[in-house]
């Protein structure tokens, strides 16, 4: 049986990654953060008492600050392949916590390369790092390809720069089987509530049943190339598989702005929108309604204002990746379509927010949390 450790086994590809390895009879590590409340919500459905014998997804303790914590837990799983994903990986938080983000996303990523070298694991263990259509920032070329010369915008993308670069001197000079997946956007109804996708689909069902006024959003004229969680996942274990370690682009080669982003999530819940206005008065107002989705709304209704506070100081306005070399090596292809990821996530949302609207209306006022980002 092969055994995977999985750091960032919390996050959205975390637990996408874990239920795929699981599938495969796979042994499953995965390193969790301490944090005063329950923070496994992703893979609470796939977890399994220890108490029984043939566990085969164990949860530690860890942090990719901490390199003895680090240096145990690889010591005793002994992991044939371990998946990088763990980070502070959101871009506008870079810009307020630098330090940490560089902390755990660049020196995190050598502590761990550093830690299988000093247990001698090298020649065993395949890594995995997960870096990022960030590292293009301000393109230089489009589409984005494995080649594409890299110029990072933020704190986030200098430090998966870096990241980037050691886990390829690990490969030259150690011949450590160690590769980077260059993945663009991927989301799911898994996706952090604070990325822009979420954000729109949580935010538009919230709006639609009553429980939020407005979406507040900031550069909606950014252009993204967006996927879906559970197609890149599957390319990150492909990627360890193979006979020689390389590095991929992972996207789909389509890109769509957060703008139509928007006018889609309404769009499901049978909301046609406007966009009127230019800059930070650009406004989005509602102009037809189709179904019972939307109980709150009327025509006129605006549904979102531009704020300034999600501007970034600077920003990666587009961004399109050319994924050819993983459909030729790996034969590789996102079954998921962008439009097709906005539905299922807006459905998922919209059930969230009728059982919060039902409670609500039942005298349950719970307070939703618009902690946005
Ligand atoms: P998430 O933010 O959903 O998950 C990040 C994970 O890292 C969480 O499990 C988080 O734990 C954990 N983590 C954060 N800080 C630390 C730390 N100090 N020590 C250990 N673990 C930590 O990210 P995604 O799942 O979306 O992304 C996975 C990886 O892929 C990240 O490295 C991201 O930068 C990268 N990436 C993501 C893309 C995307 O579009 N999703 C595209 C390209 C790259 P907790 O749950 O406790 O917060
Ligand atoms: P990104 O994702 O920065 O590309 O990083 P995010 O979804 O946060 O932003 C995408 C684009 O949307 C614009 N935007 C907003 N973004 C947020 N979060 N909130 C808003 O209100 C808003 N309004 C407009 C942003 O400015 C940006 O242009 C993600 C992360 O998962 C990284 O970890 C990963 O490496 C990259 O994708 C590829």
């Amino acid at each position: 049986m092969k055994k995977a450790l999985i750091t960032g086994v919390t996050g959205q590809d975390g637990s996408y990654l874990a239920e795929f390895l699981l599938g495969k009879g796979y042994e499953v590590h995965g390193i969790k953060r301490r944090a005063s409340l329950f923070n496994t919500q992703r893979v609470d459905h796939i977890y399994q008492d220890p108490h029984v014998n043939n566990a085969n997804f164990k949860l530690h303790y860890g942090d990719l600050t901490d390199t003895s914590n680090l240096t145990r837990i690889l010591q005793e799983v002994q992991p044939d392949e371990v998946y990088n994903l763990g980070a502070q990986s959101h871009v506008a938080v870079s810009f307020e916590a630098p330090e940490y983000t560089a902390d755990v996303d660049a020196i995190g990523t050598l502590r761990l390369l550093e830690a299988i070298r000093f247990l001698g694991l090298e020649k065993k263990t395949r890594f995995y790092q997960a870096s990022t259509s960030e590292l293009y920032g301000l393109v230089q070329e489009i589409p984005q390809t494995e080649t594409t010369p890299f110029h990072p915008r933020s704190p986030y993308a200098v430090a998966k720069m870096y990241a980037y670069w050691i886990a390829v001197n690990y490969r030259e000079a150690y011949g450590m089987y160690a590769c980077n997946g260059i993945l663009f956007n991927h989301e799911s109804p898994r996706r952090g509530e604070t990325f822009v996708t979420r954000k729109i689909t949580r935010g538009m069902a919230n709006i639609a049943q009553g429980l939020e006024p407005c979406l507040y959003m900031g550069n909606i004229d950014s252009l993204r190339d967006w996927g879906h969680a559970k197609d890149y996942v599957r390319m990150q274990w492909m990627m360890l598989q193979q006979d020689a370690p390389e590095d991929f682009v992972i996207a789909t080669g389509v890109q769509y702005s957060v703008r139509e982003f928007i006018s889609w999530s309404a769009k499901e819940l049978g909301i046609t929108v406007e966009f009127t206005g230019e800059g930070v008065n650009e406004i989005a107002t509602v102009t037809a309604i189709e179904g019972d989705n939307a109980p709150a709304l009327k025509v006129g209704d605006v549904v979102m204002r531009i704020d300034p506070r999600y501007f970034r100081p600077a920003e990666v306005e587009t961004l399109l990746g050319n994924p050819a070399k993983a459909k030729k090596v790996l034969g590789w292809v996102p079954e998921i379509t962008a439009q097709e990821m906005c539905a299922e996530m807006v459905a998922e949302d919209l059930k969230a927010a009728k059982r919060h609207a039902l409670l609500k209306e039942h005298g349950m006022d719970i307070p939703v949390s618009v902690e946005n980002g």
